[in-house]
């Protein structure tokens, strides 16, 4: 049995990889069917088979036409698992409220939604922006939406600088320190988020939440 799930994770990377959304989509419901935890099968195919695009991608083996087919299969089989985690939403109070965008230029979503479903199943209010979110949009909501944390995804260095920009706005309208600013994403990392005084950083969407209910604690003084 266990060497069936772990074929299913290898041959969910090859159609990923392959571009093959139909199949992506079968295999996903497959691992369901066997109790595969579905948080495990993204971060066991899709996260590695998207990584692993991108660099041939990056490297000039595989082209544009190629990219988008598997992005297509990476968002069927995400959303199989993303609908098997939302049942597991608990009815909490919300913790806190959160405004979550990718950044302005940025259309890579796959991640940003990810991480906005393990916010919400784990008691937090998100409201999510989308893509290629401009950052006075941003802004706008999180202060009319009395918003605890800017959530800000980037997936290339091209668009990063964005996540800079919303932090230099808040700052220029001295609202800075409203707000808990965390930053993801591909083009990410801890050195970043340091360099443009976000609040903290995370490497995955399970890392984001523990971070966001970090920050919210120590700024409420619990
Ligand atoms: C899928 C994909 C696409 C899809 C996107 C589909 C979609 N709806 O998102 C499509 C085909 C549309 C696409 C388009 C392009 N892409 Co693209 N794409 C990718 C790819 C292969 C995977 C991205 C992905 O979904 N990863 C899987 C998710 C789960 O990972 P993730 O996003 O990093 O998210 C996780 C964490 O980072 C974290 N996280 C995410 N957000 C946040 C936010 C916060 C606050 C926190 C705390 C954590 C967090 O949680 C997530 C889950 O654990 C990457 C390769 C890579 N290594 O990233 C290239 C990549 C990002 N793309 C790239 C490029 C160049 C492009 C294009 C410019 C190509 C072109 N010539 O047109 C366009 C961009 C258009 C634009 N203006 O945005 C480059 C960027 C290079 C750079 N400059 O940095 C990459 C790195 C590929 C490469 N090696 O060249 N792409």
């Amino acid at each position: 049995m266990t060497c069936l799930k772990e074929d299913l994770i290898r041959e969910l990377k090859k159609e990923i990889l392959e571009g093959d959304a139909e199949k992506a989509r079968g295999i996903a419901n497959k691992l369901l069917k066997r109790d595969f935890d579905p948080l495990e099968a993204i971060n066991r195919a899709v996260t590695p088979a998207a990584k692993e695009v991108g660099e041939k991608f990056g490297k000039g083996e595989i082209f544009l036409t190629d990219l988008m087919f598997s992005a297509e299969a990476m968002q069927a089989a995400n959303q199989v698992f993303l609908e098997k985690l939302s049942e597991q939403k608990r009815e909490t109070k919300k913790i806190g409220k959160v405004v979550l965008a990718t950044v302005a230029g940025d259309i890579h979503d796959i991640g940003k939604n990810i991480v906005k479903l393990l916010l919400d199943v784990n008691g937090f209010e998100v409201i999510d922006l989308g893509a290629d979110v401009p950052s006075s949009a941003i802004i706008d909501r999180a202060l009319e939406s009395n918003a605890d944390v800017i959530a800000l995804s980037a997936l290339m260095t091209t668009t990063r600088p964005s996540q800079k920009e919303v932090i230099d706005i808040l700052r220029e309208m001295n609202v800075r320190d409203k707000f808990i600013v965390m930053v993801g994403g591909g083009s990410v990392n801890e050195e970043w988020a340091e360099e443009i005084g976000a609040d903290g950083w995370a490497e995955t969407a399970e890392e984001a939440v523990k971070l966001a209910f970090k920050l919210i604690r120590e700024k409420r003084g619990e």
